[in-house]
Parts: structure tokens; sequence; C-alpha cells
């Protein structure tokens, strides 16, 4: 998914999102191991640091932040990690190049002054990119999106420190509140919906970050490098929030960056917490609702059977859920439990067990 900056971005959107899934992992596949592709010190035009440590000072980063166009202020914030005065520098290791990190927050509505929390990570050796990586599930942290330290190393995280060998400029933000506490940011009180927030959550933090988090880039490089900078390439990457963020991203704003990964985007949230609630209510309302793991990988094996080959490819995955047509209560299959005292042969005529296979949602 990734282009030239030559081509429109809305083009490219157009085309991106008509590639198939497995195209789309094979690109998230290849951008995760061409390690040596995106090493910083083999790029050609990288740029370095002559002293990171100054340039990564509080009252120096607050002086490069005061360029840009959103009011951002520099200082520790309480949902992602503890940089005392905002930012931190960490010396070379072994394993990594020296970086600096940045905290703070950005004004995301004038109107209001609603701001949201944000982490940068600039590494000594730059490689002239911008990557805005994206959140997980509702935001409000940053444990997935930390370039130094993801916890999970899937799809846009990579390797804890591979963004900063590879030399990327990162960004990130919480996405307009601290901390999750079953979405009681989203609302003021009973019946009341926080707007402000609910914007900054769907779409507007990581908006109003992308202009915001490449001009502070450039601002910070070119403070630091003494000459003026700018951004070869904008990526946007993320995974399951962070894939609905990918998403939003391509809908709304494409022409922010030169291209866009998605994985495992959690988008549609109502289907989701329809079978989530359906999933538990079927399971409490039935003892013999119960789904244990020796039945899902029965289940597992009937569904493959049945709907494996309807992509076109008999490959253990299947790509067009669309097409299979599955339900417990449907059908031949004898669903056997085994996890109980007594095996049971379960015939599929228990509504609530068929509502708890099928997740809940039919
Ligand atoms: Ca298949």
């Amino acid at each position: 998914m990734l282009k030239d900056r030559r081509a429109t971005s809305k083009s490219h959107f157009a085309g991106a999102m008509r590639l198939p899934a497995d195209l789309i992992l094979a690109g998230i596949f290849l951008f995760l191991t061409s390690t040596s592709a995106f090493s910083a010190d083999q790029a050609p035009g990288a740029k370095v640091v002559p002293d990171l440590e100054a340039a990564c000072r509080p009252d120096a980063v607050q002086a490069a932040a005061a360029k840009l166009s959103s009011a951002v202020v520099v200082k520790e914030i309480s949902d992602g990690p503890k940089l005392p005065g905002g930012t931190k520098f960490t010396g070379a290791t072994k394993e990594l190049p020296a970086y600096c990190q940045v905290t703070g927050s950005f004004v995301t509505n004038p109107k209001t002054g609603k701001t949201a929390n944000f982490l940068a990570t600039f590494p000594a050796t730059w490689n002239g990119k911008y990557l805005q990586m994206g959140c997980s599930s509702h935001c409000g942290a940053f444990p997935v999106n930390n370039a130094a330290t993801p916890i999970v190393t899937v799809t846009n995280q990579g390797y804890p420190g591979e963004i900063i060998i590879k030399g990327y400029a990162s960004f990130s933000t919480d996405e307009g509140h601290e901390g999750d506490d079953r979405a009681k940011w989203a609302i003021k009180g009973p019946g009341q919906l926080d707007e402000d927030a609910v914007e900054d959550f769907y779409y507007r933090a990581d908006q109003v970050l992308a202009r915001l988090g490449k001009q502070f880039t450039t601002a910070f490089y070119g403070q630091a490098i003494k000459s003026p900078q700018k951004i070869s390439y904008a990526y946007f990457s993320g995974c399951s929030g962070g894939g609905r963020d990918a998403f939003v991203t391509a809908s709304y704003f494409p022409e922010e960056f030169d291209g866009i990964i998605g994985g495992s985007a959690y988008s549609n949230m109502m289907a989701v917490a329809f079978q989530r609630a359906g999933t538990t209510l079927a399971s409490i309302l039935s003892e013999d609702a119960d789904v244990p793991l020796a039945l899902v990988t029965q289940v597992d094996r009937y569904v493959k059977a049945k709907c494996d080959k309807l992509d076109g490819v008999e490959d253990g995955l299947i790509q067009n859920p669309a097409a299979c047509d599955f339900s417990a209560g449907a059908g031949p299959p004898a669903m056997r439990r085994q996890d109980g005292p007594h095996a049971v042969l379960h015939t599929g005529t228990d509504r609530n067990h068929q509502h708890a296979v099928d997740g809940g949602h039919r």
C-alpha cells in the first residue's frame, strides 16, 4: 500500500481499498520484515543530529513546538511514559541508536480548547519519514503505540525499537481522553454525550496530529540539525483499534499520508458490541450454552470444511465470511461437548447454545 508521492492520495486510496486481504497482509509482512531496506544508516539522505541530548531538553523541544500552527505544551502526561518535563533522551546501546521521546498535549478544538495527549519519538538518525501510529481498543493510553516499547509486536509496532532503528520520526495520540474506564470519558453525565471527547476519539485527534506531527518533526530536526528540513514520505499504520484509525484516516484525510496500513480493524463497533453482549447473555441464560474450547475446535473444523473453499482457495483461511452461511442451529453438525463429567452430544436444539456458538449476532 506504500506509494510514490507523485500519485494522488485519493486515487491511491481508491486502489488500495480494493486490494484483497491477502495482498494487504503480504504488504504488512514485507513492511515488517524489510528491516535492512528501511535501515536508517543505509537510507539515502538520512539526517544525523549532532547533539540529540541537547536537542531533547524540554526547553529546546518547547521552543521547536512554539513554531507549530496548533498550540502544543510539552509536559509529562498521565497516560503515557513518564518523561520528566515531557522529554527523555536515551543514549545509544548495542540494540538501539540514540533517540529522544517527547510527550505533551495539543489543542484539537480551538473553539473549546479541547486537548489530546501525544507521544513523539525522534531517532538520532532520521530517515526523513514520518510515521503516525494508531491506538488500540478505545485508546486513552500508549501501550502499543510507543515506538521504543510496544507491548504487541504486530502490524505497525514491529519488535521493540524497530521503528527507531529504521529511523522513522513517529507520533501517536491517546485520542483525547486519559484511560478508558468503560468509556466513561464519552459522557459528561447521565444522558449527556461529551461530543468533544467523542469527536477526538473517532477522528479529530488523529487528523489534527497528522498535520501537527509533521510540522513538529520538521521543526524539531530543523532546529537540531540547524538547517531547514522536510518530510519525504508520511505513513499511517495501526492494528485493531489502530486499524480502525487507519480506515478513518483513509476515509477522511488520506491526503495527509503516502501509505496507510490498517490491520484487523475494529471498525464495526456496534457489531462487536452486539456480538459480545449476545455471547455473554446466551451463556448466562442456559448452562447448556457454555462454549468450551473443545467445542470451539470442533466448530472450527466444521466451518472450515463448509466455508474455506468459498474464497477460491482451500488454505485454512476463510477470507469471504460473508459467503459463509453458518449457524450452529442449522444443518447437520452435532456439536459434542467434551469438558464436563458427562460428554453431551449436542443436537443444536438449545437456542441459547446456538446463539453462543454463533457469536450472539444471529
Ligand atoms: Ca480459503
